[in-house]
C-alpha cells in the first residue's frame, strides 16, 4: 500500500456509516486508529475539538501524531467528515487496493451505485425501523439496490466501495427485522423480515448479502452484538418516554 500517514477514524458501531470506512480501510489493509464515540451520551469535546463541522460521525483524521478520546487535532492533520467522501479519499490513498474499478465506465457506474443510497436505503431504513414510516418505502430503497445489481458478483464487477457503501445499512437491517429490533410494530418487523429475508423477490439481494459477509473486511469491521445493544439501549430510552411510541418524537429526530 502506499500510505504512510496516520489515518484515525471516529466511529460509532451502530452507525452504518463509519462501518463503510472501515469495510474500506480493512480491504486495503490500512493502519488505523478507531475512536469510539457514545452517540447516545456524546462527549462535548468531540464537536467542539474534532468534527466541528457538525459533530457526527464518521470522521477520518488523516496525519497528524497519535490521538486519545478528548485530543484536539493538530495543525498538519487534516479532517474529513461524510462517509462516502472519505471512501473516495480512502480510494486515493491506497491505490493499489484497487478500492474503485480501473475502467471509468465500471467507475460510473460505482458512483451511481453509491449516490443514490442514502436517499433510498438509508432514509427507508430508518424511517421504517424508527420513524413509522411504511415498508413500502423501505421496500422501495431495497427495490433500487436489487435492481441495480448485475447478475452475480459485486456492484461494479470486483469489489468496491460502492459495495462498502451499501453493506452496512443492509447487516443492520437484517439484524433488526431477524431480532425484531425497531420501534415499529413487532408483526410488522416480522412482516418485514418474511419479504425481505425469506421471499423469492429479493434472492438476488440476499445472495449479495451473502457475498459480502464471505469477505474477510466484514468479519474484521461488523460487530452485530454492539450493535444489537445500541440499537436496544435508544429504544429503552424513547420507550421510557413513551411506552406506546412506535416513532422516535419528531422533536428529537426528524429525517432532512
Ligand atoms: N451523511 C453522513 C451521515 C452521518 C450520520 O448521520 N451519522 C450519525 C450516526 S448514524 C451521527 O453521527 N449522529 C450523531 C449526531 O448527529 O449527533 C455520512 O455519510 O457520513
Amino acid at each position: 500500500m502506499s500510505e504512510s500517514k496516520r489515518i484515525t477514524l471516529y466511529a460509532a458501531p451502530e452507525s452504518p456509516y463509519p462501518h463503510r470506512v472501515r469495510l474500506a480501510l480493512e480491504e486495503a489493509k490500512a493502519n488505523y486508529d478507531v475512536i469510539w464515540i457514545d452517540l447516545v451520551d456524546k462527549p462535548e469535546w468531540y464537536a467542539q475539538k474534532v468534527n466541528t463541522e457538525g459533530g457526527k460521525v464518521p470522521y477520518l483524521v488523516y496525519g497528524g501524531p497519535k490521538l486519545e478520546p478528548g485530543d484536539a487535532l493538530s495543525g498538519d492533520a487534516v479532517g474529513i467528515p461524510e462517509s462516502l467522501v472519505i471512501l473516495e479519499f480512502i480510494a486515493d490513498i491506497f491505490p493499489d487496493a484497487h478500492l474503485l474499478p480501473a475502467d471509468p465506465t465500471l467507475r460510473a457506474r460505482a458512483r451511481l451505485f453509491y449516490s443514490s443510497l442514502d436517499a433510498g436505503l438509508s432514509k427507508g431504513f430508518v424511517g421504517f425501523l424508527f420513524m413509522g414510516m411504511p415498508l413500502k418505502d423501505l421496500l422501495a430503497g431495497l427495490d433500487d439496490i436489487q435492481g441495480r445489481l448485475p447478475p452475480t458478483g459485486f456492484a461494479a464487477g470486483e469489489w468496491s466501495i460502492a459495495d462498502a457503501a451499501a453493506l452496512p445499512t443492509l447487516l443492520r437491517l437484517q439484524l433488526a427485522l431477524k431480532d425484531g429490533i425497531g420501534l415499529c410494530k413487532p408483526e410488522d418487523l416480522k412482516e418485514a423480515y418474511e419479504v425481505v429475508f425469506e421471499s423469492p423477490k429479493y434472492a438476488r439481494l440476499r445472495q449479495y448479502i451473502d457475498d459480502n459477509v464471505a469477505r474477510p473486511n466484514v468479519a474484521r469491521s461488523w460487530d452485530p452484538a454492539a450493535t444489537k445493544a445500541k440499537f436496544e439501549q435508544r429504544i429503552k430510552i424513547f420507550r421510557a418516554m413513551d411506552p406506546t411510541a412506535t416513532r422516535i418524537p419528531a422533536h428529537i429526530y426528524s429525517q432532512p
